[in-house]
Order: structure tokens, then C-alpha cells, then sequence
């Protein structure tokens, strides 16, 4: 990991986005070599705190028929709609409910001080808040988009130990030279993952979740195509990280995410070496096509 002045630890690039990411990342000597640092709440503007308070309004109005059952019963122990929440409120409650917590980031930090801190039950969640001017759409993730969309579902019991358990795998893909064909796994799940629950599909995925058009559009919209969940398909599947997706991946339960996902992935990444990638839009004979 390359060091900078101030032993503050080098800033990454996300994904295929050639911007430098955002966040000061070495909030004078602040931040640690595991890539945390503390909540900078004394840096949070009223200006922040009303943005923050109205994104909430506005995205919680959206959820019902749209967002999973698991996402609209966890969306409360948020706590603060009116303000941004304090990193350690929300700690007291998911601590006891999955063993998790939230830690601070500056923005976007290394994959495997990422996947280090999933595999120690630690989401990183970047502190700082959109601008007004990205009220509607931001390409990298801020403090709205970790917490609405990643945090709720880190209190369900079976998704909390998923995301472990991608962390821990994450740390072996990065070994094989393969945190290329993960990531896509994670995009589709993790970020933009869909559900079949009896009274039909719903939304999972933190990207969609924390995202006001795109909540609609991945769950009601003809022009997408939405495909069964497969590892090696999905894993081939090549993403976008700065337009709706177009196509969706659906699971049936977290059991079947957690059950799926259990085993080493590592012959997995050798089949992969064999077979070509796909775009975002392709659509193979043998995919199981899911209507909504
Ligand atoms: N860093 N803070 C933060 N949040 C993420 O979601 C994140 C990251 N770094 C890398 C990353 N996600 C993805 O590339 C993972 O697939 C590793
Ligand atoms: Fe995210």
C-alpha cells in the first residue's frame, strides 16, 4: 500500500471511473492504516444535515411495493431522519442485533483493507455527503448511500453473515488475480441485486435502494432484462458503474445468496479463465429469464 505525506495511505481509483475519488484521505494524520478514521461529524454543515434529511424523505416514500421486506423492516433502526446519524447510535443497535458495526472511511479505500474489514464484520462507511448539485445522482458512494442502502440489511441475520463471508472471500479472489470477476459478483448482488419474494420481485441491492429513479426502473421496468442468479454467468457479466443497469440478477432468498456463495470459489475462477466475457446487455440460450 503506498504511503503519502503524512502517512495518510494512498487514495484508490473505483472501478472503470478514471476520477481521483474524492475524501481527504489524510484528514491531518486522522486516518489509519486499516483505512478508518472517526466520523467527522463537527464537519457536517446544516446545509449537509437538511440534504441528508430531505434525500431521506424522498427515498423512504419510495420504498414500499419497491424495496425487499427485510430492507423496509430494518429501515427504522437507521434512528435519525432529520439529521445525519452518528456513526456510534447506530452501532449500539446493529452490534446487538448481528455482531456488525460501521466504521468511517474517507471515500473509497484499497480492495483488501475493504475486504479485511467485511471479513471482521466492519462496513466501511464514507463520512462525507453529496454536494446539492448531486442530489439526484452520484457516481461514488457517500454517507446516504452507505447508510441507506448498505446498513438496514446488515441487520438481517443470514445477508450479515453473507457479506462476511464475501469479505473473507474476497481476500482469497484478491490472491488469485481475480477481484475483477468478484466485483461483479458483488455489483450484482450486493449493489444491484433483485429479489423473487411471493408477492413478486423487490429490490436488495444498496444501489438501487439509495438510488430515486432507479428503484422503479429495476423493479417495474419492461426494458431491462432480469436473469436468475448463476456465479459463473454473473461473474462473466460485465457492469456499469454510471448508467441503470441492464440486466438484473435475482435471487430467491438470502439463504439461497448465503447458500450459493458458501463454497471456494477458486474453480469457479479457473472455468472462468476458459470462458469469454459478456456485456451488460447479453442474453445467453440458457439464461432463466425472469419476468416480473
Ligand atoms: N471502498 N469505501 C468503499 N466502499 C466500497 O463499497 C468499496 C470500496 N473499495 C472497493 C470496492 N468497494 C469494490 O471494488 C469491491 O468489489 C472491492
Ligand atoms: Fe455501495
Amino acid at each position: 500500500m503506498a504511503e503519502v505525506a503524512g502517512g495518510a495511505p494512498e487514495p484508490v481509483v473505483y472501478g472503470q471511473s478514471d476520477r481521483p475519488p474524492r475524501g481527504d484521505y489524510s484528514r491531518g494524520g486522522q486516518v489509519r492504516a486499516d483505512y478508518t478514521c472517526p466520523q467527522n461529524y463537527a464537519a457536517y454543515t446544516a446545509a449537509d444535515h437538511d440534504i441528508y434529511h430531505r434525500l431521506y424523505q424522498r427515498q423512504s416514500a419510495l420504498v414500499p411495493g419497491l424495496a425487499c421486506d427485510e430492507f423496509i423492516a430494518a429501515l427504522p433502526l437507521l434512528g435519525a431522519k432529520e439529521r445525519i446519524p452518528r456513526f456510534e447510535e447506530i452501532n449500539e443497535r446493529l452490534y446487538k442485533a448481528t455482531r456488525w458495526e460501521i466504521v468511517a472511511v474517507p471515500g473509497l479505500i484499497p480492495e483488501v483493507p475493504f475486504f479485511t474489514l467485511l471479513a471482521n464484520r466492519k462496513f466501511p462507511v464514507t463520512d462525507w455527503l453529496r454536494t446539492p448539485a448531486e442530489f439526484d445522482y452520484i457516481v461514488e458512494p457517500d454517507v446516504f448511500h452507505d447508510l441507506f442502502g448498505h446498513v438496514p440489511l446488515l441487520f438481517n441475520p443470514v445477508f450479515a453473515d453473507h457479506m462476511q463471508a464475501y469479505g473473507a472471500g474476497g481476500l482469497k479472489a484478491h490472491a488469485l488475480g481475480a477481484c475483477e470477476q468478484l466485483s461483479r459478483l458483488y455489483w450484482y448482488t450486493v449493489e444491484f441485486g433483485l429479489i423473487r419474494q411471493a408477492n413478486g420481485l423487490r429490490a436488495y441491492g444498496a444501489g438501487i435502494l439509495s438510488s430515486s429513479g432507479e428503484l422503479a426502473y429495476a423493479v417495474q421496468s419492461p426494458e431491462p432484462q432480469r436473469i436468475a442468479l448463476n456465479l459463473l454467468r454473473t461473474m462473466r457479466t460485465r457492469y456499469k458503474i454510471d448508467s441503470y443497469q441492464q440486466t438484473y440478477f435475482v435471487i430467491d432468498s438470502f439463504q439461497q445468496l448465503f447458500d450459493m456463495t458458501a463454497p471456494d470459489f477458486t474453480p469457479l475462477y479457473a472455468q472462468l479463465k476458459t470462458l469469454p466475457e459478456l456485456a451488460a446487455n447479453a442474453l445467453l440460450a440458457e439464461d432463466a429469464v425472469i419476468q416480473r
